[in-house]
Parts: structure tokens; C-alpha cells; sequence
């Protein structure tokens, strides 16, 4: 077994954090007001979800926030990310506003901020309102962008000053590609035009949103990008250009037009058609002054363009989402785009293994979610001292929740959850993570 890292080498103030989002973990989907999102109509439709779940009680968050924030506090975490739920605050996408699902948001900031954790909060962790995707096709319009703005300025209002930070978008490779050309995801279209389109607007959106939020809140503002980078699987010429293409498409095409103003050449040329509509003074929009750059990092891309599905080494194994285990990959890439593109400071926003779980005896000894802590924060720790600047890290997930097309057959969490009785069991993982954290605590005492 490797050593576990040394907490000192994190800075005093690092944020110590969990993850989850809106419809993954509250339910109440039908609940005070709340419209119905992409999700719920997704899940209805048979054969979109591996188990046929819905997302109408996931982890009951939205009656049990108080008991998970004691959870948190057992943990000793000092952050915590979570998403709003667009159709709950705002049923239609536009015009009026919910107050009780604003309510229930303000409950839980005011727990959280009673418990010394900060809240961090994401706008769009892609529960569209369906109303939005009725009327408009979603993303695909322009107009969506717009609105976007209007709902985050809306929630900058009511909570910017309460909050430690808040992002627009939680991966928008995601959202667009899952969402748009395989199908994986809902809305559950297969159009690469349609796409690459919405991959534009979601960027325009952050721009409008984060320009929007800044008359209305001085707290920090983001984006979330899911980065896989993309290795060849032998040093041949033909996997190179490959994995360079691959790398453009997932890395390059969101942080081209952030940081550069522009989307990268090779993907344009790679996309020929389908490349997006752009109007001028669209990359000024998205190029709006970032306070903070979120990387969600869970695995690396192996890529072989002579045998498309050679299998990754995976000496440190896989994940139950036969997900390789690769923390090399984080360390380097965190290098790697602190060099490239000099962002402003990092924050680590997911990290985290689904695991085939058991509960025996009233404990969860969950070994290989601890081995892959451990090897991440290592390598964390490694990048911050090859001149990353990273200000925290926030583990996926705090609870086992829904997992989009998995539906609840995939366990990220931290906690157990029964999903009969809605128990909660701190796994072996969250008693190594409290230990980890707390020996920071003490060992920065005073610095
Ligand atoms: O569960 C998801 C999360 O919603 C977004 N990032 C990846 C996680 C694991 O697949």
C-alpha cells in the first residue's frame, strides 16, 4: 500500500470539500413548485436509464439537507459544492420565480454557514426546465443563453453575498456531446451540428451570465470543465495525431475560447460543417474575466488509432465504470494548462470513483475508494509543488445518488445510502478523508 500523502504539503487555507448536485441527490422533483427538467422527461422515456430509475426521490436531500450538513461537519470539511436546481427556482425557465424552492436554498446556505462551511454553488449541473426545451430546443437557441443570464443574475442577487463562489456551467462537454450527439444524456439527441451549436451557446451563456452576475454579486465566479486528457496508446505517428485530436475536442475546444479568444483551428477543421455559428463579439462575451477555473478529473483517454478499442493498461485498475485508474494523468495535466494557458487559481471540483459497495455488518469497507483518494490528493499535492496553484478539492460525492444513465447502479459517494430507507452510512473512505483532513487542520495550526 502507498503511503499516504503528506498533508503539509497543502496551503493552510486549502478548501476541503464534497461534491454533488440538484437532481442527483433532492428529489422532491414534483414538490413546492419545482417544473419539471430534461431529466425527469428523460427518465420517463423507456430504455434511457440502466435500472429505469427517476429522479423523483434520489437521496431525499431536499427533506434531509439537515442531516447530511451534520454529515459534512463529521467529515471536517470547510466546503462544500452543490448545484441549484434551474425549474425549481424558476418552473418555466423564464418569467416568474418560486420562492419556496429559493426558500429551501436559503435554508441550506444558512445551515451550511452555521456549520463553517463554505457553500459553493453551480448554476447549470443540467437540469434544463423541460419548458425551455419545448419551446426552444434548449441549447440548440441562442435565446436559452439569454435567459441563463437572467436566472443567474437572479440567484447572484439573492445569495452572491453569502456564497464563497459560484459557477455557471458544470461541464459543458458533457451537456453538449452526451447531451446532443451520442444521445447518452438527455435531451437525448445524436446530431454533431446541432452539438457543436450547443457547445457555443453554453459558452456564450457563462460569458452573459458571468458579465449579468458581476453588477449584482463581488463573490467569485467560474466555469466547471471536465477535462480526460488524451495519451496515445503507442508512440506511433498515427496515435499522436490522434490523441492530439482528441485532446482538441475535449480540452482545447473549451479552453481555447475561455483563455485565447478562439476556437482551436484543428477542430474546426476536423468538424468541416459542423462547426457552430458564430457572430461577432461572441468570443469577447465568453472571454469574461474568470475569478476561477474548476477541473473535474476522474480518468485519462487511451488512444489507439490503429486498434480504436485497445484496452488501457490500468496497472492501478478500474473504477466500477471501467473508468481507468490513472493519477499521473491529473498531475501532469495540471502542469500542463498552468503552463499553456496561465489560468486564474484551480480548484480540483470532482474527483471520485464509483465502487461495487457492500454493506456487511453496518460498514462499507470500500479500500479501493481509499487507495484512489490517497493516490489523487498525492498528486494533487505534486502538481501545487510543480507550480499548480490549487486552491481545493472537492471529492464526487458526498452521498451514492443518482448517476444520469446509470441510473442508481453506480456508487460515488462517500456516505451509503439505502435507497429503501434512506440510511446513511459513513464509509470506510469518508473515516480515512476526515482523518486526512483533520491532520492538515492540525499540522497548519497557526501558519
Ligand atoms: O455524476 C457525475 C457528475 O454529475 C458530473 N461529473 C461526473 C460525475 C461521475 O460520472
Amino acid at each position: 500500500m502507498t503511503p499516504s500523502p503528506d498533508s503539509r504539503r497543502f496551503p493552510p487555507d486549502f478548501q476541503w470539500g464534497a461534491a454533488t448536485s440538484a437532481a442527483q441527490i433532492e428529489g422532491a422533483a414534483h414538490e413546492d413548485g419545482k417544473g419539471p427538467s430534461i431529466w425527469d422527461t428523460f427518465c420517463a422515456e423507456p430504455g434511457r436509464i440502466k435500472d429505469g430509475g427517476n429522479v423523483d426521490v434520489a437521496c431525499d436531500h431536499y427533506h434531509r439537507f439537515e442531516h447530511d450538513v451534520e454529515l459534512m461537519e463529521w467529515l471536517g470539511l470547510n466546503a462544500y459544492r452543490f448545484s441549484i436546481s434551474w425549474p425549481r427556482v424558476q418552473p418555466q425557465g423564464s418569467g416568474g420565480w418560486n420562492e419556496a424552492g429559493f426558500a429551501f436554498y436559503d435554508r441550506l446556505i444558512e445551515r451550511l454557514l452555521r456549520a463553517n462551511i463554505k457553500p459553493h454553488i453551480t448554476l447549470y449541473h443540467w437540469d434544463l426546465p423541460q419548458a425551455l426545451q419545448s419551446a426552444f430546443g434548449g441549447w440548440q437557441s441562442r435565446q436559452v443563453a439569454s435567459l441563463f443570464a437572467e436566472y443567474a443574475a437572479e440567484v447572484a442577487r439573492r445569495f452572491g453575498d453569502r456564497v464563497a463562489s459560484i459557477v455557471t456551467m458544470n461541464e459543458p462537454w458533457c451537456v453538449a456531446t452526451l447531451g446532443h450527439e451520442t444521445g447518452q444524456f438527455a435531451p437525448g439527441l445524436k446530431n454533431r451540428r446541432i452539438a457543436t451549436q450547443v457547445s457555443h451557446h453554453l459558452l456564450l451563456a457563462h460569458g452573459l451570465a458571468t458579465q449579468a452576475m458581476r453588477s449584482q454579486t463581488s463573490t467569485q465566479l467560474g466555469i466547471v470543465l471536465n477535462h480526460t486528457p488524451a495519451y496515445p496508446a503507442e508512440a506511433t505517428e498515427a496515435n499522436r495525431r490522434a490523441a492530439r485530436l482528441a485532446d482538441g475536442m475535449d480540452v482545447r475546444w473549451y479552453m481555447d475560447p475561455l483563455f485565447r479568444g478562439c476556437y482551436p483551428s484543428d477542430v474546426l477543421e476536423h468538424l468541416g460543417d459542423d462547426a457552430p455559428e458564430i457572430r461577432a463579439g461572441d468570443f469577447a462575451i465568453i472571454q469574461a474575466h474568470l475569478d476561477f477555473l474548476g477541473i473535474n478529473f476522474y480518468t485519462r483517454n487511451f488512444i489507439s488509432e490503429e486498434s480504436p478499442s485497445k484496452q488501457a493498461p490500468g496497472a492501478l485498475g478500474f473504477t466500477d465504470m471501467g473508468w481507468e485508474v490513472f493519477p499521473l494523468a491529473l498531475t501532469q495535466h495540471l502542469v500542463r494548462i498552468t503552463r499553456e494557458y496561465a489560468p486564474p487559481p484551480l480548484f480540483i471540483t470532482e474527483n471520485g470513483m464509483a465502487n461495487a459497495d457492500t454493506l456487511v455488518n453496518g460498514r462499507v469497507a470500500d479500500t479501493p475508494r481509499v487507495d484512489y483518494l490517497r493516490w489523487h490528493l498525492e498528486a494533487v499535492a505534486k502538481a501545487i509543488e510543480l507550480g499548480a496553484d490549487v486552491r481545493g478539492y472537492f471529492y464526487w460525492s458526498l452521498l451514492d445518488n443518482f448517476e444520469w444513465d446509470s441510473g442508481y447502479t453506480k456508487r460515488f459517494g462517500m456516505v451509503h445510502v439505502d435507497y429503501l430507507t434512506q440510511r446513511r452510512v459513513l464509509k470506510d473512505s469518508a473515516h480515512w478523508y476526515r482523518n486526512f483532513i483533520r491532520e492538515h487542520a492540525a499540522s497548519t495550526q497557526g501558519a
